[in-house]
């Protein structure tokens, strides 16, 4: 017999540091009145940034959003930039925020990333720059997409929303291609309630940063770049400091559940589970996405999310609907041919996965999932579901 859980289960849940250390060093904040502007806590955080990911050309704002937006326009593009549609809409308004066309590319079956050799098919002269997402922190193939940047003279950018803390053969995943961003969106792995963080190669970005995310001032007299307001502020950075500490315990908790979640999901037909794990990467074990298939499983996608929800589980499809197919890019865009992503997008469905997620929570939504499945041949279940 499954029955609901009491309290709803979300999809994800913000790691909360112990509230009187935060509390404690909010006092300091207070003393100094000083909120926001480039102000000591943020200096701090990006000094443990600097710190933790072996680099200096870094720089923090106040959301993923706009520090994409804000790369792009500092490369200076013009034209088509290609990029996937299976992501959350930020990527792809980022680019057009920028008054560029998105081409999307379709993915990679196994990885959700954008399929290189389908990049390369879609290049023009019209093209300006490559838009990759490490999607649900599973790194790009990044020799590949390197490969075709360098042979097109393109600059490559990644979308590292999900994927902070993510390694590969050792390196940070920031240090691949020209630029990444990473959200401290609340319902990432590492968050500062808000904010975003952009890496790059080149070092001279980091001045050109500075000035766009602070309406473009120099000085008090000189604005040298039409620049926004895209700081992150004291208290955020604040969060983030307390957050980034904890990084790898946090990783090492998801680690757990990530392999609950195998245990007990890996026999279940028509269920597929997340792509499997490369010994040269060290993942962050942020989501924990599945697809269904629903001739073997016994229900489609939709159904089971519906089953889960009327349980209290809170599961979400990311990413469905595909970008191009939202209302405000359908008719804007060229159209290609996507046939994995549109699969994938009818499939996917994106279980609980949080620091504090219990083993014995996890049992239950697994028996919720098993439920599911087996309730095509039990008719009461059927009714249920
Ligand atoms: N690129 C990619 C690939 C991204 O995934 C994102 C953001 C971006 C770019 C843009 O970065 P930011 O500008 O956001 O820094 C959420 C997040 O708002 C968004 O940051 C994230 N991706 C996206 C995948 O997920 P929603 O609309 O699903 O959020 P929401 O409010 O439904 O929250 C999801 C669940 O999280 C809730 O059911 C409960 C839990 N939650 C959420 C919040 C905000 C909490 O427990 N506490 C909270 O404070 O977009």
């Amino acid at each position: 017999m499954i029955t609901p859980f009491q309290k709803p289960i979300p999809v994800t849940r913000p790691y909360l540091p112990p509230l009187d250390r935060f509390r404690a060093e909010l006092e300091t904040i207070w003393e100094n009145a000083w909120l926001t502007n480039n102000g000591p806590t943020l200096q701090r955080f990006t000094t443990a940034l600097e710190k933790r990911l072996g680099t200096p050309h870094l720089s923090l704002f106040a959301n993923g959003t706009l520090a994409l937006q804000i790369a792009l326009q500092a490369l200076q593009l013009s034209g088509e930039v290609i990029t996937t549609p299976f992501t959350f809409v930020a990527t792809t308004h980022a680019i057009t925020q920028n008054r560029l066309q998105p081409v999307f590319v379709d993915i990679d079956p196994e990885f959700y990333t954008l399929d290189p050799n389908r990049v390369e098919a879609a290049i023009t002269p019209r093209t300006s720059a490559i838009l990759a997402v490490h999607v649900f922190g599973h790194p790009c193939r990044l020799e590949e997409l390197a490969d075709i940047a360098s042979r097109h003279q393109l600059p490559l950018i990644y979308d590292a929303a999900h994927a902070f803390g993510v390694e590969v053969a050792g390196r940070p995943i920031g240090s691949f291609g020209d630029l990444s961003m990473f959200s401290f969106h609340a319902t990432k792995l590492c968050h500062s309630v808000e904010g975003g963080l952009l890496t790059f190669a080149d070092p001279q970005f980091k001045e050109v940063f500075h000035y766009l995310k602070n309406f473009g001032f120099r000085n008090e007299v000189e604005v040298v770049l039409p620049g926004t307001n895209a700081k992150m502020n004291e208290l955020e950075a604040l969060m983030g400091l307390h957050v980034l500490e904890q990084l790898d315990p946090l990783i090492e908790e998801r680690k757990r559940i990530h392999s609950w979640y195998l245990e007990q999901l890996t026999s279940v037909p028509g269920l597929r589970l997340p792509p499997r794990h490369s010994p040269h990467v060290r993942y962050n074990h942020a989501y924990f996405p599945i697809e269904v298939e629903a001739g073997s499983f016994g229900m489609d996608r939709d159904e089971l999310y519906h089953w889960m929800r009327r349980h209290n589980v809170l599961v979400r499809r990311y990413f469905y609907p595909l970008v191009p197919e939202l209302d405000c890019y359908r008719d804007s865009t060229r159209k290609q041919e996507l046939p994995v992503s549109q699969q994938v997008a009818r499939r996917i469905l994106n279980l609980p996965l949080y620091n504090g997620l219990t083993e014995d929570e996890v049992t239950r939504i697994c028996e919720m999932v098993v439920a599911g499945s087996a309730s095509q041949h039990n008719p009461r279940l059927r009714r249920a579901a």
